[in-house]
């Protein structure tokens, strides 16, 4: 017979930081087993989720939303996607919770409690669009590993916090610097305390913009525990991994950041076009920075149906990264003609704007409504896949629905 294995310590300690309680028989329990506690209860209930939201996967917890589901303009929580790479920490002490600024390019390490970052500094409000890069990843051919997201990991809520830039500047930021890096306290999937599920960053220049915010608040109430609480780091526009929930500690760093997730096919594609399916060597392989320009009908859910002479008004919303959408366009035979949809101005820089327009069908029949952004540098969504990446990351193919005129 086997012998049976012991849990290893590391592992145990860090079962009993995510409980939060000592586990009085810890050191007999067998290795590889997970405690019940920390089995996951109904999701949309522990989440607060709709229940049209869509489970990919448990472990770790990834959750995304449909089309029509993001109808609102401010995202709600209910829709939100949620995307984790580790364990959630099920125990936070906010009244403890400090935040340190070190690396090698601060002037001076800092450490704030969460009551100090509050009282210190101004704060702000902004609605910011926060997109997975893996978004849309189900369509890619050959297919790429990972969690299938279809349309759903993206979302826009109403964020308060203060700028990152004056928590830098109150540190003192050195000429060298180049990156910002950051920590959270997540647990690896492999329970091991010294590995990180995520750590990543953005240039300085995008840290020190006015929207990089680290934030308290989503849509006004504290940040619900899945999304961050109770700090995160949102920088709207970019691939939303840049955005780390759970937030400790950021490095002010004099090279690019070297966290978990920043290298290999991590969050970066081919900085030239390859072919599907090709090995693409290290040095050829580029960080995501601004999200491409795409687009979304929340208004009506693909399969509508509806009575001949009646015209259908349609809306949704489009983003484009760092720039605006410029132009926004729908198509009722496969692409083949455009008509322009109204939009609006984006509420603040980087959040998401939305657009409508009234449909008249000239007969009976199946239709297919497909939406096509263009950003204001001119560059518009293609109507099929986008490049092809290792790990599918960056598609922002035309969103289409299906409308039957009866
Ligand atoms: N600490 C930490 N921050 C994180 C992640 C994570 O796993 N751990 N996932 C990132 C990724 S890949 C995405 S897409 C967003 C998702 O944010 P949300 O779950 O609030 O929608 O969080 C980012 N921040
Ligand atoms: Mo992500």
């Amino acid at each position: 017979m086997k012998r049976r294995n012991f849990v290893k310590k590391a592992v145990l300690s860090s079962m009993v930081t995510v409980i939060g309680y000592d586990i009085v028989f810890g050191a007999i329990m067998p290795e590889g087993y997970e405690p019940l506690a920390l089995q996951g209860s109904d999701p949309y209930k522990m989440f607060k989720k709709d229940k049209e939201m869509v489970i990919l996967n448990d472990k770790p917890w990834n959750i995304e939303a449909k089309a029509h589901l993001l109808d609102d303009k401010i995202t709600p929580n209910k829709y939100m996607f949620i995307r984790n790479n580790g364990l959630i920490p099920n125990t936070i002490n906010a009244k403890n919770w400090t935040l340190t600024i070190d690396g090698e390019s601060v002037v001076q390490k800092k450490t704030y409690t969460l009551a100090e970052l509050k009282s210190k500094f101004n704060q702000y409000t902004y609605q910011l669009t926060l997109e997975c890069g893996g978004n849309g990843r189900s369509e890619f051919d050959p297919p790429a590993k990972g969690n299938q997201w279809t349309v759903g990991a993206v979302s826009c809520a109403k964020w308060t916090g203060i700028r990152l830039r004056d928590l830098l500047e109150d540190a003192g930021i050195k000429d060298n610097a180049v990156y910002i890096g950051y920590h959270a306290i997540d647990t690896h999937l492999s329970m091991d305390p010294n590995k990180e599920p995520i750590s990543r960053g953005a240039p300085v220049a995008k840290a020190l913009q006015d929207e990089t915010l680290l934030a308290f608040k989503m849509n006004g109430e504290d940040i619900p525990l899945a999304h961050g609480y109770p700090l995160r780091l949102i920088a709207g526009g970019w691939p939303a991994s840049v955005s780390g929930k759970w937030i400790n500690r950021i490095s002010l760093r004099n090279k690019v950041h070297d966290g978990t997730k920043m290298k290999g096919t991590a969050y970066r594609v081919p900085c030239e076009p390859a072919e599907p399916g090709k090995k693409v060597s290290d040095e050829d392989m580029c960080i995501i920075e601004s999200m491409p320009v795409k687009s979304l009908i929340t208004y009506p859910k693909s399969g509508a149906m509806i009575n001949k002479g009646e015209k259908l008004n349609i809306r949704g919303h489009a983003w484009a990264g760092e720039l605006e959408v410029g132009k926004m366009e729908y198509s009722i035979d496969f692409g083949s003609t455009w008509e322009k949809c109204s939009i609006e101005k984006p509420v603040n820089r980087l959040a998401w704007q939305h657009f409508y327009a009234t449909i008249d069908f000239p007969k009976k029949g199946y239709y297919e409504v497909w939406a096509r952004a263009t950003d204001t540098q001119g560059v518009s969504q293609p109507m099929i896949l986008p490049g092809w990446n290792p790990k599918g990351y960056l598609n922002n193919a035309c969103h289409r629905i299906a409308v039957k005129i009866i």
